[in-house]
């Protein structure tokens, strides 16, 4: 009886669909966005934002471990970490299974997300929620990071959706100035940065205006099956040395065990496999 209420569920990207079978459980416009909540066969529950994949519970950990760990293992310390965004939990899961994390703020504009994340996708944040290091703020992370002092943070991890409606300005020249400027000397930034074949023009406007900033950057490439085309990327920068390349092994053994994608191996690889395409463009 179930499978007749099923149907596609697609994210509509420049003429393409990137859709699972499942079934709607709740559909619903928050201050922000349309928040949608699915069922699926074979990514159980997922959360889209003004019909766009954020996560599922079989497909989250392609997304979050790659943003997380190549930072978290490489930075020199990384006892204060600040989330922007994020607000399905994943990314808090990942950075809280480090025991040197003593303070974790989580900025998120939109307090339904969190909700609707919490009762329906509990998995993705699983133990996040009720860890008492973080600190989490229903605020706009561009006024957050405005606001900050300037070094007050080892890690700044920037977990927002596609630049359009609320997360438009996590890509521009002011906020990632004062992400900069509230970063520590040894700091790491990191962000998810679209997809170089269907997002191929934000991706390099990210990855050039990061540059342009930060004195250091590279770009992870690897696949998360849910986004548009599933080729995605993350970009990490610091002030000077490219410590998000070098995990640190007291680190990342115990990571690596609980990961399903990251390894240091794995982000090895991803950090060599910027297509020719996307190089050719950056070095023009
Ligand atoms: N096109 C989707 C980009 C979404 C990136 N953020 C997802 C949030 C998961 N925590």
């Amino acid at each position: 009886m179930e499978q007749a209420l099923t149907k596609w569920i697609d994210e509509y990207h420049q003429g393409v669909r990137y859709g699972l079978e499942g079934r709607v459980i709740v559909n619903e416009t928050s201050n922000y966005q349309e928040i949608t909540i699915i069922e699926s066969h074979r990514y159980g529950k997922g959360l889209l934002l003004d019909g766009c994949w954020m996560t599922a519970e079989k497909a989250d950990r392609h997304y979050h471990e790659p943003l997380v760990h190549p930072a978290l293992c490489g930075a020199k310390k990384i006892e204060k970490v600040l989330i922007i965004g994020g607000g399905d939990g994943g990314t808090a899961r990942e950075c809280l299974r480090y025991k040197e994390v003593k303070q974790l703020d989580m900025i998120e504009i939109d307090n339904r997300v969190i909700e609707l994340s919490k009762q329906y996708l509990p998995n993705i944040g699983g133990m996040a929620w009720n860890d008492s290091r973080l600190n989490l703020q229903i605020s706009d992370g561009i006024e957050w990071v405005s606001n900050s002092i300037e070094n007050s943070y080892d890690v700044i991890i920037v977990d927002g959706s596609d630049p359009i409606g609320p997360a438009k300005g996590l890509f521009n020249k002011r906020f990632l100035k004062n992400c900069m400027r509230i970063l520590n000397k040894d700091g790491i930034f990191a962000t998810q940065s679209e997809s170089p074949e269907s997002f191929r023009e934000i991706h390099l406007e990210t990855i050039k205006l990061i540059r342009e900033i930060f004195n250091c950057s590279d770009t992870l490439y690897g696949c998360v099956p849910i986004y548009p085309s599933g080729w995605w990327s993350w970009t990490f920068a610091t002030k000077d040395h490219p410590s998000y390349q070098y995990p640190m092994q007291t680190r990342s053994k115990l990571i690596e065990s609980q990961c399903d994608i990251w390894s240091p191996k794995w982000q090895l690889g991803g950090f060599q496999a910027m297509p020719a395409f996307i190089k050719r463009e950056l070095e023009k």
